[in-house]
């Protein structure tokens, strides 16, 4: 029991040395006393990062529904397991006890097979944050079903690829959803994106805003009807330890979204020690994530490691402005929150508001405050730490990612002391590189380099879904035996890692991920479009925003232009969603190149952040005239 919670520095380095000396009597013990399994393991870890093979836990058989609902039953039948709260605050928000949970979660699991869902079949999930998207994932778990859900601000051609993708049977979506004053038409998206879909046999419908929506014969049916009258228990499959649990799709920095692929034994096992530990939480506490369960941080922060907790944890359906900048404040004070786990991009957009709306509400249930997505800015960590931690709460800058499934480094609130832009110390287990461009590791204090991962860890992203070659290519080819993470950091003289960003292609804006290529190749589709280059540029909200050099066929004049820029993010929008769209777009007749063909971003970079002081090193660059027609335009 002793190393499960950790309560003081001393106890972390001790732990932390026990874990990378012996990983596997370390992993066994955490997963041998705080989980039910159905079978035990025959071999705790085999892994070669060549091939690359990670299997955790071989042998063993579980469920991991019966580790978040089934095993808290006797104890916690009439404990709260989460409180959604719905975007509109007049509308009550709901207790939904483990009890509860559990029947809703059998009844789905019922609705899944009774509409041909077995063991290992693809299910779409394409919901708003309401209780069905829960139950949904969890019954996909509690079935063996493999759930792939993807972000209801996506467009219907982005949920086209990523249901073809994986062959998903079946999509799971609402007639429509609530974002602040707006309302969505889900179902409308669905019916385009299934016009693309063939291998999709049913949709299942929730109701949410009672709009219209249009019902397919013998493909779409009410979700309602389904659930009231489905058995309200089912039995768990038993799954293998590396039987894939769910396929989470991630931008690259090239072609199309990798689905990463999840196991069942070691993702349950690294998210519920890490969600112990890093949000300190203790029985009673009431934790809130406001990310999406959509995204990573959704999957492992607000479902699948607190509900292995038993803890309660706050499924919130809004958005951080409606009905005004006060909201995630007052949801705080009404359910008094001793969690909170949020982004620097909605820090940033809630401090540039006035204070009043956080003076307004009591804050004091707050224990420890979580920051995740991009690196956390210094003046939005002093906002974070004065105005909503009160000096009081900690701050964890958690940094990880959908590969690693889990937090990877992170300080231990009330272990590890804090400074502002250190994501700290390693995780429990960890065992972090520097590397330099030449493939060396980059040892001592005080240095920079790429960040890699030298041993693996039990929730690590086995495969790419339908493509392990890439899954080698793009993780474990760079540095030889490692896993690259696609981000630099630095160390300082205590050891601390600050994340200083990615180094390739992926943007992050406003803690989306976004590939630059399938940006540029949804502009380069609109029929006036020659070519286009995308770079990230500072922004003082989104963290980075996006700017587009655009080459058209045709010079026009300026007032077509506009137009063109609208229909651009028009394009955007629908290929890719609206999270994607360019702030800036800039008209030029050509895009700096290298003597071999490839466009120098990094100049582009340069431009779009108003730095051409020093463009450093162009003995490459094939058209300097090109360069000072850019930067003589640049917005
Ligand atoms: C959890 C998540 C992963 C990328 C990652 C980083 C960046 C995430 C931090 C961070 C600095 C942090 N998964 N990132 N957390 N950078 N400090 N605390 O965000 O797959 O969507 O993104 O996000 O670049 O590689 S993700």
């Amino acid at each position: 029991m002793s190393n499960y919670h950790i309560k003081h520095l001393e106890e972390y380095f001790q732990v932390y040395r026990k874990s990378v000396q012996n990983p596997e009597a370390f992993w066994e013990e955490i997963a041998e006393e705080h989980f039910v399994w159905r079978s035990k393991w025959d071999r705790v870890l085999s892994w070669d990062f060549t091939k690359p093979e990670i299997k955790w836990f071989e042998g063993a058989e579980l469920n991991i529904t019966e580790n978040c609902l089934d095993r808290h039953l006797p104890t916690k039948r009439n404990t709260t397991a989460i409180i959604f709260e719905p975007n509109d605050p007049k509308e009550e928000a709901q207790h939904i006890t483990y009890g509860q949970l559990h029947e809703s979660v059998c009844r789905m699991a019922n609705v899944l097979k009774d509409n041909g869902i077995k063991k290992g079949d693809r299910v779409c999930v394409y919901l708003p944050m309401i209780p069905e998207l829960a139950y949904t994932v969890l019954a996909c778990a509690r079935v063996g079903a493999i759930h792939s859900v993807v972000f209801a601000g996506f467009s219907s051609n982005a949920l086209a690829t990523r249901i073809n993708d994986c062959d998903c049977k079946m999509v799971i979506t609402s007639d429509g959803s609530y974002r602040g004053n707006k309302t969505i038409d889900l179902k409308g998206i669905v019916d385009v994106a299934l016009e693309d879909c063939p291998g999709v046999e049913k949709v299942l419908v929730a109701q949410r805003t009672g709009g219209k929506v249009k019902m397919k014969k013998n493909r779409d049916l009410w979700l309602k009807p389904l659930l009231d009258n489905a058995y309200a228990d089912s039995d768990a499959e038993r799954m293998k330890a590396e039987d894939p649990l769910f396929v989470l799709y991630t931008s690259g920095s090239t072609g199309k979204p990798k689905g990463m692929v999840h196991t069942c034994g070691g993702y349950m096992v690294y998210t519920a020690y890490t969600f112990k530990n890093i949000f300190q939480y203790r029985d009673g506490d009431v934790y809130w994530c406001t990310a999406d369960i959509g995204w990573i941080t959704g999957h492992s922060y607000i479902i699948y490691g607190p509900l292995a907790n038993g803890a309660t944890t706050v499924m919130f359906e809004g958005v951080p402005s409606y009905p005004d900048y006060g909201r995630f404040w007052e949801v705080v004070e009404k359910h008094k929150v001793n969690q909170f786990y949020t982004a620097p991009t909605a820090i940033r957009a809630l401090a540039k508001e006035n204070l009043e709306h956080v003076e307004k509400y009591d804050l004091s249930s707050l224990k420890v405050l979580g920051s995740v997505g991009e690196p956390i800015n210094e003046e939005a960590w002093h906002w974070y730490n004065n105005n909503i931690g009160r000096g009081k709460s900690p701050i964890v800058d958690t940094w990880w990612q959908t590969e690693t499934g889990g937090i990877m480094i992170s300080p231990i609130p009330y272990v590890t002391p804090t400074t502002p832009t250190y994501a700290t110390l390693p995780f429990i287990g960890i065992q972090p590189a520097l590397m330099d461009e030449e493939g060396h590791e980059i040892m001592g204090i005080q240095v920079d380099g790429r960040l890699c991962i030298k041993f693996p860890w039990p929730s690590i992203a086995r495969t790419i879904w339908g493509d392990h070659d890439r899954y080698r290519d793009t993780y474990f080819t760079a540095y030889k035996n490692k896993y690259f993470t696609g981000d630099g950091a630095l160390r300082d003289e205590v050891g601390y890692y600050r994340i200083t960003g990615r180094v390739d292609d992926v943007i992050i804006v406003s803690g989306h991920n976004l590939g630059t290529a399938p940006i540029e190749d949804a502009i380069n589709e609109h029929p006036a479009v020659a070519e286009s280059a995308i770079v990230g540029f500072p922004h003082d909200i989104k963290g980075n925003a996006l700017y587009g050099f655009v080459i058209l066929k045709e010079i026009g004049e300026a007032r077509v232009k506009d137009n063109l820029r609208k229909e651009i993010n028009q394009q955007i929008t629908e290929h890719i969603g609206p999270i994607a769209k360019l702030d800036k777009i800039q008209f030029v007749s050509g895009l700096p190149k290298t003597r071999s063909g490839k466009i120098m971003r990094r100049i582009l970079r340069k431009i779009a952040s108003k730095d051409t002081e020093n463009l450093g090193d162009i003995s490459t660059l094939l058209n300097p005239e090109v360069v000072k027609e850019v930067m003589d335009n640049a917005l």
